[in-house]
């Protein structure tokens, strides 16, 4: 036997039992006498003590493998014995709804995957949660909201099916959504996906980590919402059930320590502990609910475990030497899953055969109980418990590590296997054990037609489940999205100094800070901008906001901030408007998402505007940005400092050269790269109008740049173009080469013009380009329009450069593949320029040579159109020489 584990040491090192037995009685008589607080107090002066003599003592923080909440101090059952039993029957019909759902797609299309093992072993996690606890939202309650564990998802749609809210055919079309469509069915979609099923699902958790940051920030949002009094403060709820696995994830863990900070008591975690992730176990030479409880515990969770089932309470309880606890604190993980995978006579030979003391106790079972010991997240009386304490809990957000076993009641082809979680057929014998396991009212050929199973509408789990949810307010999850609208104040009303700027300095992300400040000071929007920053305010010159508006904190401001005599002090306040997340990216976007989705969960409207390094974005937080598009946020991403070459001095990790790639990608995410105050302004003004006003499922991705430039006014008729992607700044009559720049190069675009016509007397046209991503999104419908329809429909770009046949140029500050993707449109030659390759730090002029960008690379890659074929290779050489350009040097994606 292994004698190392701590508790063995502990009992090799008392060499005092009987001082030992003392000092635990006196602490027992203590809490008898006086009660717990007294207790906990003479606790800590024991603990100070220890310090002050220097003895460096501290709690280990893991506590004994066993269940945190003792028998006696559980919350009973409500409905008693009948309800955990009709609840354990509903339990068992849900599971093998999901199990058919998942086997009877891959049956007949061996390439659709799906879970079973993960839903078997969360089931009663969701049900006592489903019966219990997860309040809908009702016209005078704003509900719970629940992040459910993605691969659990067919157990998410087996209980709708009992529910009567998704049809026997929709489970027939699990992962079929295409086919479901065609024939008029609601298909069901692999995880939770609002974008798929946008009145069922409300968060998206399919990529691991990204649910359980997003729980923690929604928390926190709602209670922003109410110290701001936007929502009235209501009891509600967030919780999240995750995977012991996905705890893994880096963003998982990321904000435990702000959930405490703000004493996020709305918020509780269940992490389904089946000790098992896709692979195997693997943590399995250890403990994951141990690790798990330190790192809650140490970042100030109130930690629950929940870790065996009822019918271990009497072993327990005859467990006078320890003996049993030892075992179990003992037996890693990987073991456990062994355990799980055998049966009684195994467990009774492997885990009760290790002492005298627990053949002893295992002498009291027979094998078929030795089978049938409950973990705890199976023991509905036990998870009941849990989930009580933890809704009743003050002060502090719970986490319950919840031990369960992976694909319980799968029997030999699942229960803890290896390969348990992929999974997906199953042999007759396996399914007909699993129906005996749970009782199931179905004859063998239903079992082996896979029927799904629905009660009759009086049997007693029917009127059961309705009655349960009827008292938490109606089913769940459900989204819905009442359309509310929003007014825009006028354009004039916030960006008159954009419009008419008439030369005036200022940099775009100036012009959209001062927009923002203007739009915070409308009467009726106002209060709904959320400005969020990973602190980088001061950056984008926006610290004159956090005397106007407040920074947000739950606590007030609990000292005097050393600028307090500045009229742009460093204000804190619990109705403080703006999102200060420090430096989280991943954590902004959370809140950026939770805000840009409120309309929906809420019922409230908002409009953050997260500020940021444009390369810390998509780059960085890409996957939580696509989970935000997925939801349905509403939105604007400001991606300041952007481009590869406009933050000169911060080198290869900070330039962004590729977000507008990424961006365009995203369906409903709609991207700007603007030049100019007025584009800004216009595009600020139409992202409001189709979020707020037409509800559009939109959000707007746009860059701003840190260079003061001269504004110029808005020309008239400007609008459409600069919405479209592109409009005329420079009209030329009969242009010889037409350029179009966009974002900080239109500026380099338009000095190329100044070079052609002034030394090589080249007419030249310059366009402002606002989206390549808008153009080619247009264009790419146009094509298929003709191709499908036999339209005439022509693209925007094509529309407004087919009048000639000079050549175009397209630079912007993103690699080339941008410009690169309206190629197809353009009825001309077509150049692309970019600034593919790493960043370096130096000046925007080295840059923007370096990466041949700039106004004379831009020159000189025109007169190399203009002159294909009339000049010697010499003669471009003297040009170039003119341009005081190197033709030899290497290229900017050398490597
Ligand atoms: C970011 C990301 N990486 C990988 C996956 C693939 N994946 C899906 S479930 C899973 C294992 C999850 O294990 P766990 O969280 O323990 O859940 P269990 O199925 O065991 O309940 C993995 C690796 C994913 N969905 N998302």
């Amino acid at each position: 036997m292994d004698m190392s584990s701590p508790e063995q040491l502990i009992k090799q090192l008392d060499i005092d039992e009987q001082e030992t037995a003392e000092w635990i009685a006196a602490l027992h008589s203590v809490l008898e006498s006086a009660g717990p607080d007294r207790a906990r107090f003479l606790l800590s002066q024991l603990s100070n003590a220890a310090r002050e003599a220097g003895l460096q003592w501290r709690d280990a923080r893991i506590t004994p493998y066993i269940n945190t909440i003792r028998p006696q101090d559980e919350a009973p059952y409500p409905g008693g014995s009948d309800a955990v039993a009709t609840e354990e029957t509903i339990a068992g019909i849900l599971r093998w709804n999901a199990l058919a759902m998942v086997v009877r797609a891959n049956r007949a299309y061996g390439e659709l995957g799906g879970h079973i093992a993960s839903y078997a072993s969360a089931a009663d996690l969701f049900e006592v949660g489903f019966n219990h606890f997860f309040r809908a939202r009702t016209p005078e309650f704003g509900g719970d909201l629940v992040y459910f564990q993605p691969h659990s998802a067919p157990g998410i749609y087996a209980r709708a099916f009992l529910e009567g809210r998704l049809s026997a055919d929709s489970l027939a079309h699990y992962r079929q959504e295409i086919s479901a469509n065609a024939r008029g069915v609601q298909g069901l979609s692999s995880y939770p996906h609002p974008w798929l099923m946008p009145d069922f699902w409300q968060f998206p958790t399919g990529s691991m980590g990204i649910g359980p940051i997003s729980a923690i920030y929604q928390a926190r949002f709602m209670r922003y919402l109410e110290h701001r009094q936007l929502l009235a403060p209501q009891p509600r709820k967030v919780w999240g059930v995750f995977g012991d696995g996905e705890m893994d994830e880096p963003e998982s863990l990321a904000a435990l320590s702000l959930a405490s900070r703000e004493k996020l008591d709305n918020l509780v975690f269940v992490i389904n502990c089946n000790l098992q992730r896709l692979d195997g176990p693997v943590r399995g030479n250890g403990h994951i609910v141990d690790e798990l409880e330190t790192l809650f515990g140490g970042a100030g969770w109130n930690v629950i475990k929940l870790l065996w089932g009822s019918d271990w309470d009497p072993l327990f309880a005859r467990d006078a030497n320890g003996e049993l606890v030892d075992a179990l604190n003992r037996t890693v993980d990987g073991q456990l899953q062994t355990f799980a995978a055998n049966d009684g006579p195994f467990n009774r030979e492997h885990f009760f055969g290790q002492s005298p003391g627990l053949q002893a106790i295992g002498a009291t079972l027979t094998d078929e109980e030795i089978d049938r010991l409950k973990r705890g997240g199976h023991d509905l009386r036990k998870i009941y418990a849990a989930y009580h304490a933890a809704a009743n809990h003050n002060g502090a957000p719970t986490v319950i590590l919840a031990q369960t076993k992976k694909g319980f009641g799968m029997g030999t082809a699942g229960q803890g296997k290896m390969t348990t979680h992929q999974q997906k057929k199953l042999e007759q014998q396996d399914l007909l054990e699993f129906r005996n396991r749970f009782k199931l009212p179905l004859t063998d050929a239903q079992v082996e037609n896979l029927e799904f199973y629905k009660p009759a509408d009086d049997s007693p789990e029917m009127r059961h489940l309705h009655a349960r949810r009827n008292e938490l307010g109606g089913f769940m999850p459900r989204r819905v999205d009442q359309r509310l609208t929003m007014a825009v104040p006028q354009l004039e009303s916030h960006a008159q100094f954009a419009l008419e700027a008439d030369g005036k300095e200022m940099s775009t992300t100036m012009a959209l800070v001062r927009m923002m400040g203007n739009l915070l000071k409308d009467a009726t929007l106002g209060k709904h901008v959320v400005p969020i920053v990973a602190d980088e305010a001061r950056t984008f010159g926006m610290a004159n906001l956090f005397k106007t508006v407040g920074i947000y904190s739950s606590q007030g401001q609990l000292y005097q901030p050393e600028d307090i005599g500045s009229i742009l002090y460093y204000r804190e306040a619990k109705d403080g408007q703006i999102l200060e997340e420090g430096i989280t990216e991943a954590g902004a976007i959370s809140s950026w998402t939770a805000a840009a989705t409120s309309y929906a969960v809420h019922g409230l409207p908002m409009l953050p505007f997260y500020i940021y390094y444009s390369m810390f974005g998509f780059q960085r937080i890409g996957d939580l940005i696509w989970a935000a598009a997925d939801q349905r946020a509403r939105g604007f991403l400001i991606g300041a400092t952007s481009g590869r070459t406009t933050l000169g001095g911060e080198g290869l990790q900070h330039q962004d050269g590729s977000s507008h790639l990424v961006s365009a990608s995203i369906p409903n995410c709609i991207s700007y790269d603007p030049a100019y105050a007025y584009e800004l302004a216009v595009i600020v003004d139409d992202g409001m109008q189709r979020m707020l006003q037409k509800n559009e499922d939109v959000f707007y991705y746009v860059t701003v740049t840190n260079e003061n430039e001269a504004q110029p006014s808005m020309p008239k008729d400007a609008r459409e173009g600069i919405l479209r992607g592109m409009h005329c700044v420079s009209p030329t009559k009969k242009p010889e080469v037409r350029l179009l720049g966009a974002g900080p190069l239109l500026k380099e675009a338009m000095a190329a013009a100044d070079l052609l016509e002034g030394i090589f007397s080249v007419k030249t046209e310059v366009w402002s380009v606002t989206s390549f991503s808008e153009l080619a999104r247009d264009g790419i419908a146009c094509e298929r329009n003709r191709r499908l329809q036999q339209s005439d429909d022509e693209a925007w770009v094509t529309k407004k450069l087919k009048g000639s046949k000079a050549p175009v140029i397209a630079v912007s500050d993103y690699v080339r593949a941008v410009p690169e993707t309206i190629r197809a449109y353009v009825p001309a030659h077509f150049v692309t320029l970019g600034t593919d390759g790493f960043g370096r730090s130096d000046t925007r002029a080295s840059l923007r040579d370096f990466f041949e960008v700039d106004a004379k690379w831009i020159a000189y890659t025109a007169l190399a159109e203009v002159y294909a074929g009339k000049k010697t290779a010499d003669e471009m050489r003297e040009i170039a020489a003119k341009l005081e350009l190197g033709l030899d040097k290497p290229i900017s994606t050398s490597v």
